[in-house]
């Protein structure tokens, strides 16, 4: 594929192309997005850093000529950037976030879980084997697409598989608007399969189950180790991974590379807009139904089993939408449920408080 570098050729003199310089703040992935929301002053005062990892003990930042670690407080994600006040690190302020993704925790959790801020793409990373699931991608799809970072399908593996194509095709079919590409990870050219996305000053972060090749992409796209790999039995009894925790690594000319511990499972919460991005064609079907509250079953004037007959929709997609869309509303509902108890429980302190202090005032 061609290039045109012609931006970064200088107008007068030599004619060999040159490489801008980039300052320490591009490399971490400082864009205008980020730049435009503070002022000089406070730039010089509370220099911006990037949270490379969270722990349960604080989060490690990177910023220009400093690398450090703050104590926990904040809500952080990986990828976050941050105004760092170095005399009270828990008082820096946390910038507005270009893109982030979320999902509800694991298990019967009533939370959100972050898992990675300002991502510019997110390589969905599956094998050309059993681990290939359509429901699976559209769901790492959706989250994407709600997140609003462009996502890529990535299908790791093509040198064990004997033919690529039926999961290629499979994978294009989920979205006209999600590129796909199958690859060795081991031995291909990494780097150059996802040159499209990986421009300097970008961010980007690998997500799919255990044992696709995630940490194997990464460690390509640097030439050496950066990520622990491991056989697909990567999960041993206690449900470690070999990705302990996710972990924001830039390359010499400045792409953020974000590798993920595997997601078993991905709940999608206040993904709704999500979800009718990817089934738009769906949605659009369901708004023509004769009645507004249709369900698509035996109603008269039903343009989605309309076009199941007509052959143009595929049943099996209409009952990934449904499960997904109820099992999204489901999970918003009770996150939403929790966010009202603890508001509630907010209150009652409040006017537990006041009732106390009204006693005191009395006294
Ligand atoms: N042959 C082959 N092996 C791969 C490929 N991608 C990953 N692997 C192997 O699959 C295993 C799991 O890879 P890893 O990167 O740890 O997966 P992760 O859990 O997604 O990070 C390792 O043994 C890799 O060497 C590939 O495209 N071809
Ligand atoms: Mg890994
Ligand atoms: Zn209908």
């Amino acid at each position: 594929m061609t290039r045109d570098y012609s931006q970064f050729m200088p107008s007068t003199g030599t004619p060999t192309p040159t490489t801008p310089k980039r300052s320490a703040l591009e490399i971490l992935g400082w864009q205008p997005f980020f730049a435009t929301q503070v002022d000089v002053d406070t730039l010089s005062a509370t220099p911006p850093v990037r949270v490379t990892e969270v722990h349960k003990s604080g989060a490690n930042v990177k910023g220009d000529g400093f690398d450090g670690l703050i104590p926990p407080s904040l809500d952080l994600a990986v990828g976050d950037w941050l105004l760092f006040d170095e005399a009270l690190p828990t008082h820096s302020v946390l910038l507005e976030r270009k893109s982030l993704f979320k999902r509800r925790a694991a298990g019967h959790a009533k939370h959100y879980q972050l898992i990675a801020a300002n991502v510019d793409t997110v390589f969905v990373v599956t094998s050309c084997n059993a681990d290939f699931n359509v429901a699976r991608l559209e769901r790492f799809i959706a989250l994407a697409f709600e997140s609003e970072v462009a996502p890529v399908i990535v299908l790791t593996k093509a040198d064990l598989c004997e033919d690529t194509q039926p999961f290629i095709d499979e994978a294009q079919a989920i979205s006209d608007r999600v590129p796909v590409i199958a690859l060795n990870a081991k031995e291909g050219d990494v780097a150059g399969a996802l040159s499209d996305w990986s421009a300097p000053g970008q961010t980007i972060a690998f997500l799919g189950t255990s044992g696709v090749g995630k940490s194997t992409l990464v460690n390509a796209l640097f030439g050496q180790e950066k990520a622990a790999t491991k056989g697909i039995r990567e999960d041993d009894a206690r449900g470690r991974h070999t990705t302990t925790a996710r972990q924001l690594h830039f390359t010499e000319n400045g792409l953020g590379v974000l590798d993920t511990p595997g997601m078993r499972e991905l709940q999608l919460a206040d993904a709704e807009a999500g979800i009718a991005d990817l089934f738009s064609d769906v949605v659009e079907l369901a708004a023509q139904c004769k009645f507004n509250d249709c369900a698509h079953e035996t109603e008269p004037g039903c343009k989605v089993r309309a076009a199941i007959e007509a052959g143009t929709l595929d049943a099996a997609r209409l009952e990934r939408w449904r499960k997904l869309a109820a099992e999204e509303r489901h999970n918003t509902a009770t996150l939403a449920e929790r966010r009202a108890q603890q508001k509630d429980f907010g209150k009652m302190i409040k006017t537990v408080t006041k009732a106390h202090k009204g006693r005191k005032g009395r006294r």
